[in-house]
This record gives structure tokens, sequence and C-alpha cells, in this order.
């Protein structure tokens, strides 16, 4: 069977994801498209590299994260940093040959996301961006019912994102609080993960008209390291504070190419919400409806189920549903974020070795940072804002 040998950068939340998918996807699909060989992962220092190696089974490490990608045995290079890094390191990996998988959100800006597109087009290497929760087994079967015609005509669609882990002012500033490391903060941190539903599940985005805002205008600076998400816990009052320069929440109204409307609404204050990725889709003959935090559930309703008894029922997702062939032997027994992302490595390393195609890519990626871009200019200016299209951009995409 073929090796593929990995070269991570960042040992942080997604080193430690990515990792595990490295390690397990051979045990959950079997035959696996190739074997992967965590070959060499890269960390800001030597110290914290070496660390990251022993702990997520790296066979060597770096401090520079070029090495990684000069190496002549890597064959696949993975992009796990903050995100003002994954444009840099993607235009490397992509002119040293390498195939890549990078983080969401792809880049800060459409200009940023135009430039890695190029750049993977341009060396014709596989490429990947892990928007990982459209591999919820739930999720891809709410696209087969769609695809199927279940719920005929899609009227309208409602995707939220709402997590609670940065509500409390005295949370630190981390990078995910800084244009210059992030971008963007709740829109392109989470909000493009519902992009990414909207995109797999209904089609292209045509138009937005947005709100964003930053309720939290100060917090106080984390020392380095790695972005604890809100669990280092509450600083201390004398802690130098800086300026939140993102948004801390968006919302925006949708309008599809197809003729359905949405909304999107994405914030990381919003306390008792904890991983609330949730959609709600209508159509013509029924609806879907999906909460990540009760991930293995898929609610639908049917307008052809008799009027006495028509209402959401719920199917729990196990070996009959998608991806699960390769998962647990009975529904329910519980889907996990680490499965998301060794299927999302599945899929990869089918790309990677039968050229099946690996969705969402840089392609995707680009589109949803012009979304972005777009929800950006709209809130700025109050008005519906059109979307550009990468397919329209580059003559077929
Ligand atoms: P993190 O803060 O936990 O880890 C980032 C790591 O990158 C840190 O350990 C840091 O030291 C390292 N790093 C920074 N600069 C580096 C360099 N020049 N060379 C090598 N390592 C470097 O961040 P996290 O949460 O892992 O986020 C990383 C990326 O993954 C971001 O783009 C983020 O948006 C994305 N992400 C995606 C998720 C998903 O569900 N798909 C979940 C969480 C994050
Ligand atoms: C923080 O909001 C975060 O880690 C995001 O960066 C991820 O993309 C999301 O999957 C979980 O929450």
């Amino acid at each position: 069977m073929r090796t593929i040998n990995v070269g991570l950068i960042g040992a942080g939340f997604m080193g430690k994801a990515h990792s595990l998918a490295y390690a397990a996807m051979p045990m959950f699909y079997w035959p696996a498209p190739a074997m992967p060989h965590r070959l060499i992962i890269a960390e800001v220092n030597e110290g914290l590299a070496a660390e990251a190696a022993q702990r997520f089974g790296f066979e060597h490490s770096t401090a520079d994260w070029r090495r990684v990608v000069d190496d002549p045995r890597v064959d696949l290079v993975d992009i796990a940093t903050p995100n003002h890094m994954h444009a840099e390191i993607a235009a490397a990996a992509a002119a040293a040959g390498k195939h890549i998988i990078c983080e969401k959100p792809l880049a800060r800006t459409g200009e940023e996301a135009r430039g890695m597109y190029e750049a993977v087009r341009g060396a014709g290497v596989v490429n990947m961006v892990a928007f990982n929760y459209r591999r919820t087994p739930a999720v891809a079967l709410a696209r087969k019912y769609i695809e199927e015609g279940a719920i005929g005509t899609v009227l309208n669609f409602r995707g939220t994102y709402l997590q609670d882990w940065s509500a409390d002012p005295q949370s630190p500033l981390s990078w995910r609080f800084s244009r210059e490391f992030s971008g963007s903060g709740a829109l392109g941190d989470i909000g493009t993960h519902v992009l990414d539903m909207a995109r797999y599940l209904v089609g292209e985005i045509a138009s937005v008209n947005a709100v964003l805002t930053t309720h939290i205008k100060d917090r106080p600076i984390q020392q380095g390291g790695a972005d604890k998400l809100g669990s280092a816990g509450r600083a201390a009052g004398d802690v130098p504070r800086g300026v939140v320069d993102v948004d801390d929440e968006v919302m925006t109204a949708l309008r599809f190419s197809s003729g359905a409307v949405g909304s999107l609404e994405a914030t990381r204050n919003a306390y008792g919400r904890n991983n609330y990725l949730t959609f709600e889709i209508h159509g013509t003959e029924g609806s879907i409806a999906f909460n990540y935090e009760r991930r293995d559930e898929l609610q639908v309703c049917f307008a052809s189920d008799p009027k006495d008894r028509r209402g959401f029922r719920t199917v729990y997702t196990g070996p009959a549903h998608p991806y699960g062939e390769g998962l647990w032997p009975i529904p329910a027994l519980g889907i996990g974020y680490g499965e998301t992302k060794i299927i999302e490595c599945y899929d990869l390393f089918r790309a990677i070795v039968d050229g099946t195609p690996a969705g969402p890519d840089f392609a995707d990626g680009y589109q949803i940072a012009l979304a972005c871009d777009a929800i950006t200019a709209s809130a700025e200016r109050g008005e519906w804002v059109n979307v550009p299209l990468v397919a329209d951009l580059y003559d077929g995409g």
C-alpha cells in the first residue's frame, strides 16, 4: 500500500485534531487509500516542535516551517497555523509541488485567497480547505435528502454558529481577536463554517446584506502561545488590555443564486451556547434541521406525511448513512469532532491517490473569502452587496 508522508505546521488545537486523524484514518477506513506517515512537524521553536513530535507521533521536528515545505520526502503539507500564515505557507508548498490541506478560513481576505487559489491551480496539486463539519454524517445525509428531491425546491436556509467561550470581557485577547492575525472575528472564524454549509446544501450565495458589530472592544492581552479559547480563565485585573479590531458578531441576510433566501448569525459571546452550529432548511416538500450539539441526529419533516402525523422526526445516523461503513457498527454510538477529521483525512487521501474530487477545495475557500468580503462591505455601506463568482472570474473556475 502506498504511503503518504505528512508535514504538519502548527501543533495547537488543529495540530492535535489532524494528528489524531492521520493515526486513526486507516483504523476506520480499511483498506485505506494510502497509509499516512507522520514525517515532520513544525512549531515556533525547537522545544515546542520536539514536544509536538513526541506527543503527536511525528518522526522529525523543526522550528522552521520552510524545512517542511522543502523536504523532498514530504507529499502533503498540512497548514494548521493561525490564519495569517496560511497564504505564505500555501504558496511555498504549491511551488514545491506538494499536496495541501489548509485550515479554514483559507485566508484573511478575498485577495489573499485569490493568490492561494492561483498557486494551487498553477501547480496542479490536490488542495482542500478543512471545513470538516460538512463531513458530519448527518450533514452529508441532509445533502443526500436535498439532492434526491425529498424536500422539493429549497426555499430558505437559516444557519447559526453560536459559542460562548469569549463572552467574558476578561477572557484573553488571543490571535483570534486581531485583524492582522485572523483577518476578521466571528465572521471568518465561525461564520465561514455556516457559509460552507450554506453553499454545500443550497448552492452559491449571490448577495448579502449584513450587520457586523464588536461589543467587547478590548481584552486582557494573552501572553503568547496557542489560543486557549477562554479555558485559561479570566485574566487578573492588572494584565494590560489590547484593542479588539475584529467583529464579535455577524448577522446577514442571504440571497442564493437559486432564488432561495436565508440568514446567517455567528457569535462567540452567546452564554449557554457551546458549539451551536445549526441549520434549518425549508423546501416545497418538507424541512430538514441539524444542530451540531446533537450531531448524530438529523430532523426531517415531509409534506407528504398525513396531516395528523406530520412533524419533525429524528434519524440517528449509523452504518447505513454517509461514511457509515467505516465508523461504528450501530447508530447513535456517537460521532465526535475527531470522526469528522478522520473522514476529512479519508476523503483527502482518496483525492490524492484516486483523483476523487475533494471539496471543499481552494476554489471553495476563495469563494467563501469573497462572501466574507461582501459581508464586510455590506455592513460598512448598509446595503445589499453582490458576491462575485470565482467560476466567472476564471472562465469556468
Ligand atoms: P492554536 O492557537 O491552538 O494553534 C496554532 C499553533 O500554531 C500554535 O501552537 C502556534 O505556536 C503555532 N504556530 C504559529 N506560528 C507558527 C509558525 N510560524 N510555525 C509553526 N507553528 C506556528 O490555533 P488552532 O485553534 O489550532 O487554529 C489553527 C487554524 O485552524 C486556524 O486557521 C483556525 O481558524 C483553524 N481552526 C479550525 C477548526 C475547524 O473546526 N476546522 C477548529 C479550530 C481552529
Ligand atoms: C473557535 O471559535 C473555534 O475553535 C473555531 O476556530 C473553529 O473553526 C470551530 O470549529 C470551533 O471553534
